[in-house]
């Protein structure tokens, strides 16, 4: 299995989109293994976004993502998934995200981008072991309709 950790920050559960974000995933096919609210402290910011560290905008992303609560999420599937959940996500910057696309369909602003997606299978096993404990985790697990998604 290929996981990526996903990131419905702060704008998108103020807005009020975390059901319409999610179903994205759900009916795309992708199988959750860990789904929760949390409030990101700095620490755990920087430590998310260190490569960004120095950065011009590097100050603003970590008092957005720590200004209100997020969604975190672990979804998984075959090989491929990571790039898949990417496309799904859009361009950085919405404003060049194409329609259809969850930045392209609900974001106008870099600052503002509603969502993060792991950007390689690595990150999302590194991403998914720095908002997860393995007990909040369900692994393999089986459900009805997965022969009728993978063929
Ligand atoms: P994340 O990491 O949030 O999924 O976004 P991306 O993977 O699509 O983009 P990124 O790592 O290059 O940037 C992380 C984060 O920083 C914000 N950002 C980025 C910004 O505010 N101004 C900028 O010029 C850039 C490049 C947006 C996403």
């Amino acid at each position: 299995m290929e996981r990526a950790l996903l990131i419905l920050k702060p704008d998108a559960v103020q807005r009020g989109l975390i059901g319409a974000i999610i179903s994205r995933f759900e009916q795309r096919g992708l199988k959750f293994q860990g789904l929760k609210l949390m409030q990101v402290d700095e620490a755990l910011a920087r430590r998310h976004y260190a490569e960004h560290e120095g950065k011009s905008f590097f100050n603003g992303l970590v008092s957005y993502i720590t200004s209100a609560p997020v969604v975190v999420a672990v979804v998984a599937g075959k090989p491929g998934t990571v790039e898949l959940v990417r496309a799904m996500v859009g361009a950085t910057n919405p404003a060049k995200a194409a329609p259809g696309t969850i930045r392209g369909d609900f974001g106008v602003d870099i600052g503002r981008n509603l969502i993060h997606a792991s950007d390689s299978p690595e990150s999302g096993e590194r991403e998914t072991a720095i908002f997860f404990q393995p007990h909040e985790l369900i692994g393999e697990w089986n459900r009805s309709l997965d022969g009728w998604i993978y063929e």
